[in-house]
């Protein structure tokens, strides 16, 4: 596995997950009320004996420079490192001409970081799933195969199908068949399969018809360096790799675990709030393979006389009497007032403690707090960090379009969203 160098994407120009993204890079979000999303595809690798990754990102916000440097150190002997490779050094700006163009673009103008000597195998990752996943398994079948290339694949049903690339195998595994994003019938003709040609190649269709890329991709180096000198393709999953299905030999490897895709504001609330239940389909604990972050020094969090039902609480938060929290996640560091009420929401809490002396300033900014003011209702939101709700504000929309609303807020996939370090006077009705 030492062999293996891991790239992982971590975002283009950020607009399906914006307001989140507006000030930080993607890979930076917080996920869980502890973890950022760079923790997921890190963790996997490291949990597979991969200890070399490549971070791919438009541009490097304080959070995600600090995150890595404070949470993923090596032993100075074992070769382990994490590196950030920013397009830019600085925030978004107007002018995007030196951006990467796509994700093959992006791989190709870094390639010379990862591609010395110990690199036998590039592991391209996505920097926005939710997942567990053994890469060693992957290489496996790679090396097994023969493959130039192998590609992870989930079985999904048709109507699953829309959003992701789609391919067809042949008895042996090998892909003969690549359709990106179908969205037509004939499209998808082309490439389902029979549910009991899926069950063959070792996972259990359930009447599942399509083999979805899961965006995952184990190339030996020589292949990738190749295609990526030969041709300009910007795009894996739209040009390189339907392109290398026809020329060579491309393996598919399957996988049938919890796998999601948390790139969109909609799907980034429902795979968190997912979290919370019961039966979570993702467990965060697993003790063979735990999921990575950042060690902190925070104190417990003290709740006091409220009612929390169905919730993941972070570190550091203080919870006043008469709060009651249902089915959210609480991140680090949230101060929720008295009577206050959360429900179906993610709070991400706060970078900082509040000092004396800037409690006493709060005056000034209408008497606005950090964190969640008493008696103020948030429902179905997500509230970003350092926000400070005023007290009896209701954080909540029931529209189900995309709007702007005020204060910076707008709704997305029908969750109203709350910027970083938006400050809501109290009374507020969104
Ligand atoms: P998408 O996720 O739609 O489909 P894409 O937009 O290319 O593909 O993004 C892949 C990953 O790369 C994401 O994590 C994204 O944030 C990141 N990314 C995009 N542009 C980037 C850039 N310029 N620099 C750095 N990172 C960038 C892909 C495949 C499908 C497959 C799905 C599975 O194309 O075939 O089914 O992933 O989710
Ligand atoms: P994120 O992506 O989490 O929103 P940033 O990139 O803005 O974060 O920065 C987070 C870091 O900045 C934290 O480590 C925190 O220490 C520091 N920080 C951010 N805002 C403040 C503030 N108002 N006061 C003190 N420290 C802050």
């Amino acid at each position: 596995m030492r062999s293996i160098a891991a790239v992982i994407l971590g975002g283009g120009r950020g607009t399906r997950l914006q307001p989140l993204t507006t000030h930080r890079s993607k890979p930076a979000v917080p996920l869980a009320g502890k973890y950022r999303l760079i923790d997921i595809p890190i963790s996997n690798c490291i949990n597979s004996g991969i200890n070399r990754c490549f971070v791919l990102t438009q541009f490097l916000s304080v959070s995600l420079h600090s995150h890595i440097r404070g949470t993923y150190r090596f032993d100075a002997f074992s070769g382990g490192l994490v590196e950030i490779l920013a397009a830019q050094q600085t925030l978004a700006t107007e002018d995007h001409t030196s951006w990467y163009q796509g994700t093959a673009d992006a791989v190709r103008k870094n390639i010379r970081y990862f591609t010395d000597h110990n690199t036998k195998y590039v592991l391209i990752l996505s920097g926005d799933q939710l997942y567990r996943m053994d890469f060693s398994e992957m290489l496996k079948t790679h090396q097994e195969s023969g493959a130039a290339i192998t590609i992870a694949a989930k079985p999904v049903h048709r109507h699953e199908a829309t959003g992701l690339g789609i391919m067809k195998v042949d008895e042996t595994g090998r892909i003969n068949g690549f359709v990106e994003k179908p969205t037509t019938d004939a499209q998808l003709d082309e490439v389902a399969m029979d549910p009991s040609w899926i069950d063959s190649l070792g996972v259990t269709a359930n009447g599942r018809e399509c083999m979805a890329s899961m965006g995952i991709y184990l190339f030996s180096v020589d292949v990738l360096v190749e295609a990526l000198n030969a041709t300009s393709d910007s795009d894996f999953g739209k040009e390189l790799l339907p392109r290398a299905i026809a020329e060579q030999h491309v393996q598919l490897h399957p996988f049938d675990g919890y796998w999601e895709d948390i790139g969109t504001i909609g799907s980034f609330y429902d795979a968190n709030l997912a979290l919370c239940r019961p039966d979570a389909p993702f467990f965060l604990g697993e003790a063979d393979a735990p999921i990575y972050s950042r060690p902190r020094f925070l104190p417990p969090t003290r709740a006091d006389g409220a009612e929390i039902k169905g919730s993941l609480i972070a570190d550091g938060c203080t919870i006043h009497p008469g709060a009651k929290i249902e089915n959210s996640i609480i991140g680090l560091r949230c101060q929720i007032g008295s009577n206050v009420t959360i429900r179906d929401s993610i709070v991400m809490g706060a970078d900082y403690f509040e000092t004396p002396d800037q409690v006493a300033q709060n005056a000034t900014r209408g008497g606005t707090w950090l964190g969640i003011g008493e008696g103020a209702v948030v429902e179905r939101a997500i509230v970003d960090k350092n926000c400070r709700i005023g007290a009896g504000a209701k954080v909540a929309c029931n529209s189900t379009e995309d709007i702007d609303v005020d204060q910076g807020c707008c709704v997305r996939d029908g969750i109203l969203v709350v910027p970083k370090e938006t400050v809501i006077p109290p009374g507020w009705i969104a």
